[in-house]
């Protein structure tokens, strides 16, 4: 039987043909990225051999804790981490954990202690807000007339100012990775000033502001860039105050936060933004306006669940040493380091504990 290829084609073509209009039409123009740019991926040569370190954790609260992004222990030895659904736990010395405070928002991120006592927490819907026995306080919620939302990680001065990262001024944490896929910079660093009760853009334009430290002396803070791959230094005192240098680029994976560590270098967590084998996306626009439409694709392509990294990095922006769970079978999706006596403390989007990671014999 002949198959009348003529009549075939005259059926099939136009109806591909719409087909294919359809999908470019919702493509480019319900996209929620707009004019994506194309992003530099660490160069394979950035990337070290893997160790598998952070396999040898120890968990703390398993369980008992949901996403706990970024860690701090105080002065005390009181270790305090903001979890994903709203929740500041801490542990105790004698090893109880306490469910402290609950935050009513969808999500807590960076958090730092305050000298004066209690905590320091950036809420993603609200801003900065203070937490202590008494209760919750809202220290900042607007700057130059808008609303403060994404805030990311804080830091307090010695002075009392807080300076904080809000990682996109256009997208929301339940959406980050499409800040990624389009790759224009709207991340800020803000500074709150409690005794004006002030607060101001310090620095615009930022790859996914995350994390935020002090250096030792408090000469110059660093704030880092996500998708950049690097973290700022961004000078405080002396002749180059208020200048903005890179502190340490070419990353191997992107920065979330950063904390001091106690010889004054820095512990960086780094998040495995894209899934290996899909690094094209980030170099074609159709790619990343594809992933940024159907949500099952950016899932695809979100690379964050499948490995954990820290990095600690010298002052003068020098690596010098790397932990890493290079297939996230431990633990995945470090966020945060945070070093307490010989010992480091890792926070994670995806796992239900902190980890514990003796510095004694790594
Ligand atoms: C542990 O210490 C905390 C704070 O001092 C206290 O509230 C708690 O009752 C203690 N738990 C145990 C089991 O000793
Ligand atoms: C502050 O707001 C004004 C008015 O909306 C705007 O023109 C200006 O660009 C903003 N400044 C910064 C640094 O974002
Ligand atoms: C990417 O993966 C992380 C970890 O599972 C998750 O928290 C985040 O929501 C994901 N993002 C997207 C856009 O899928
Ligand atoms: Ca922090
Ligand atoms: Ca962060």
């Amino acid at each position: 039987m002949a198959i009348n290829f003529s009549r075939a084609f005259k059926f099939v073509v136009p109806a591909s043909l719409a087909a294919l209009l359809a999908i470019t039409l919702q493509v480019f123009f319900f996209s929620p990225i707009k004019d994506p740019n194309f992003l530099q991926l660490p160069s394979k040569s950035s990337l070290l051999p893997a160790n598998n370190l952070l396999q040898g954790v120890t968990k703390l609260g398993e369980g008992f804790l949901k996403r706990p992004e970024d860690v701090w222990v105080d002065k005390e030895g009181v270790l305090y981490t903001a979890t994903g659904d709203g929740w500041i736990k801490r542990l105790h010395k004698n090893g109880s954990w306490e469910e402290w405070k609950k935050i009513d928002s969808s999500s807590i991120l960076g958090i730092t202690s305050s000298k004066d006592g209690g905590l320091i927490v950036c809420d993603v819907e609200k801003g900065v807000l203070k937490v202590n026995e008494e209760g919750i306080t809202f220290l900042t919620s607007h700057v130059n007339g808008t609303n403060i939302r994404f805030a990311d990680d804080v830091i307090e001065a010695s002075d009392g100012s807080l300076y904080f990262s809000v990682a996109s001024t256009k997208f929301e944490l339940s959406n980050w990775y499409l800040d990624l896929l389009e790759a224009r910079p709207h991340g800020q660093l803000l500074k709150y000033n409690p005794l004006l009760d002030e607060t101001s853009i310090v620095l615009d334009g930022l790859g996914f502001a995350n994390g935020v430290a002090l250096s030792k002396d408090e000469d110059y803070l660093v704030v880092c860039e996500t998708w950049r791959f690097r973290c700022l230094k961004y000078w405080l005192k002396g002749e180059a105050s208020g200048k903005t240098e890179i502190f340490v680029q070419n990353l191997p994976g992107g920065p979330d936060n950063i904390n001091l560590a106690d010889d004054g270098s820095f512990w960086i967590a780094l998040l495995h933004l894209t899934a290996d084998g899909l690094e094209f996306v980030h170099t074609s626009k159709l790619a990343k306006h594809l992933a940024a439409t159907f949500l099952s694709l950016t899932k695809l392509i979100n690379g964050t669940t499948r490995k954990a990294t820290v990095v600690k990095v010298a002052a003068d922006g020098t690596i010098l040493k790397i932990f890493d769970d290079s297939q996230g079978k431990t633990i995945s999706s470090v966020t945060s380091a945070f070093e307490f006596e010989d010992h480091l403390y890792l926070g994670s989007l995806t796992s239900n504990f902190v980890g514990k990671l003796s510095l004694k014999d790594a």
